[in-house]
């Protein structure tokens, strides 16, 4: 990518070379992407000294648990605390806004001074930091990071594997619509600083439990379609019991099924899943090209990217003689 940031990253080399203590921040139920990033930058804050935290609200998933450099992260609190909190620069990866990075409430109740450096691909950020390095066109934040790391030719074989697996994690293995000629020209540089692509796509995209397979069972044969071409499909907490599954192995239902045939009438997908009795929520795919699911999202109170979006819903998810349906439950009884 040849690309106009070179005085943003800088900008960021500047203020990273000024801090005293750099706080690091995954977005909250991380993924690929924002671990990765964050990991990566935490490597190289490793190389040149400087002291960090690296911070997420949420533990990361066991998929990601290869990550080098996983044990620094804390979920812990304390780090927030006005009488803790000793960082003089925050840096949020692969966050819109503070509020979905999951610190907005403790960054709130903070007075000394710090620096915000955002670094984030999606469209609808909101350019929340004193140096922001967002790029809408990125395939991943962890593409960002890598140009922004090049640039300082810092790149080793343990932050190239962090890097390579927010590319994997966001393009779906180089196949969802994120996928570019500069999110392969940047795997190609990472696989030759040493990248580990077997170990990332075992982890990241293969290698599921018996126990997760067993849901998908399940998720499988209840599928159905709408006359919309909605294709449809449910997961209750008695399921996940009964298979001994965990909540994360529902978030792979959705991507999985998102390859369906686009010959035929099936337009979207959309998984419902009862996380707690009466509250459902929903996960909604698709790979259509004039299809943008984030629209019915916000329909139902929820929001998301045209191509993959989410929302919760007030209900009961119930079976009469096979057929699923929502049961709508009533807010003053329930
Ligand atoms: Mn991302």
């Amino acid at each position: 990518m040849t690309n106009n940031y070179t005085s943003i990253y800088k900008q960021i080399f500047e203020a990273i070379d000024r801090a005293q203590h750099v706080m690091l921040v995954m977005h909250q139920k991380p993924d690929g992407d924002t671990a990765g990033a964050s990991l990566a930058v935490a490597h190289y804050l490793d190389i040149i000294g400087k002291p960090h935290t690296c911070f997420c609200v949420d533990t990361l998933s066991p998929t990601l648990h290869f990550l080098p450099g996983k044990e620094k992260i804390t979920t812990s609190p304390e780090h927030w605390h006005p009488a803790n909190a000793q960082f003089d620069l925050l840096i949020v990866f692969d966050a819109g806004d503070l509020k979905y990075s999951g610190i907005a409430d403790y960054v709130d109740k903070l007075s000394h001074d710090f620096t915000i450096i955002n670094i984030d691909h999606h469209a609808t950020n909101a350019q929340y930091g004193h140096i922001n390095l967002v790029m809408t066109t990125a395939s991943s934040t962890c593409e960002i990071v890598h140009e922004l790391l090049n640039s300082a030719n810092v790149l080793n074989k343990q932050i190239a594997t962090c890097l390579m697996t927010g590319l994997i994690t966001d393009t779906g293995g180089f196949t969802n619509l994120a996928t570019t000629a500069s999110a392969i020209t940047a795997a190609s540089k990472l696989l030759l600083k040493g990248a580990n692509l077997r170990q990332i796509t075992n982890h990241t995209l293969q290698n599921r439990s018996v126990n997760t397979l067993k849901l998908w069972g399940r998720a499988l044969e209840r599928l159905t379609q709408s006359h919309s071409g909605i294709v449809t499909t449910v997961i209750t907490q008695q399921d996940l019991e009964e298979c001994g599954a965990t909540e994360t192995a529902i978030e792979g239902v959705a991507n999985f099924l998102n390859s369906l045939d686009d010959q035929t009438t099936a337009k979207a997908v959309m998984v419902l899943y009862e996380r707690t009795p009466g509250i459902i929520k929903g996960s909604l795919r698709t790979t259509h090209p004039l299809i943008d699911v984030s629209k019915l999202a916000i329909l139902l109170g929820g929001g998301g990217h045209k191509k993959a979006a989410g929302f919760t819903v007030p209900g009961r998810l119930q079976c009469t003689n096979g057929q699923w349906s929502i049961e709508p439950t009533n807010a003053t009884t329930a």
